[in-house]
């Protein structure tokens, strides 16, 4: 039988959450973006997730992953709860290229971590860009040296794939 796993895709705005589960999944995925109305976010990109993104992901012929990506701006933290119930694990993306971003990111992985005593994946997003590296974003969010931070390009498939099956890893090793 089908091992199904729950995982949460999540960062605050713009770090590639969408683009991350639309190259990860096997499936078409809901999207849920509608124009952005804040206009300081309105000039980093136009549209925005208001609801949640979805999608699958086969794993191999025992493992399957439902994916959940979660909306960025701060008034849509609401679906946090709904999106984070049950879940086995998330992923937590970064934009490595934006340093302004990282106070609101610790905030927000603080946030999400008593959202489930579950594992989870720090991701450097951005990586086809120059950024900081893992160990510096390792550094600013003041994560433990034993934190895994993965980096990604969420374009690439086989890149978002690498960070599934790393945290599936993880989750399995517990
Ligand atoms: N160069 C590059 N651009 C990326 C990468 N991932 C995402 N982007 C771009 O970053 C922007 C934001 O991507 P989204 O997937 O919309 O980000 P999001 O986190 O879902 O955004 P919100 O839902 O608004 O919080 C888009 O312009 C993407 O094309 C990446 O790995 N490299
Ligand atoms: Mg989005």
């Amino acid at each position: 039988m089908t091992k199904l796993y729950k995982i949460v895709i999540t960062g605050i705005f713009n770090a590639g959450k969408t683009t991350f589960v639309n190259t990860l999944s096997d499936i078409d995925t809901v999207n849920t973006d509608e124009t952005t109305t804040n206009s300081a976010e309105a000039k980093i990109k136009s549209t925005t997730t208001v609801a949640m993104d979805y999608g699958w992901v086969n794993i191999d012929n025992e493992r399957a992953i439902h994916l959940f990506g979660t909306p960025g701006q701060d008034r849509f933290d609401f679906m946090h709860d709904f999106l984070a119930d049950g879940m086995d694990g998330f992923i937590f993306l970064v934009d490595s290229t934006d340093r302004s971003a990282f106070k609101q990111a610790g905030k927000l992985l603080t946030t999400f971590k008593k959202l489930g005593n579950v594992p989870y994946l720090l991701v450097a997003n951005k990586t086809d860009l120059s950024g900081l590296s893992p160990d510096e974003i390792r550094q600013m969010l003041k994560l433990p040296q034993k934190q895994p931070v993965a980096s990604c390009v969420a374009t690439d498939k086989a890149s978002v794939r690498a960070v599934a099956e790393r945290l599936i890893t993880i989750i399995e090793g517990r």
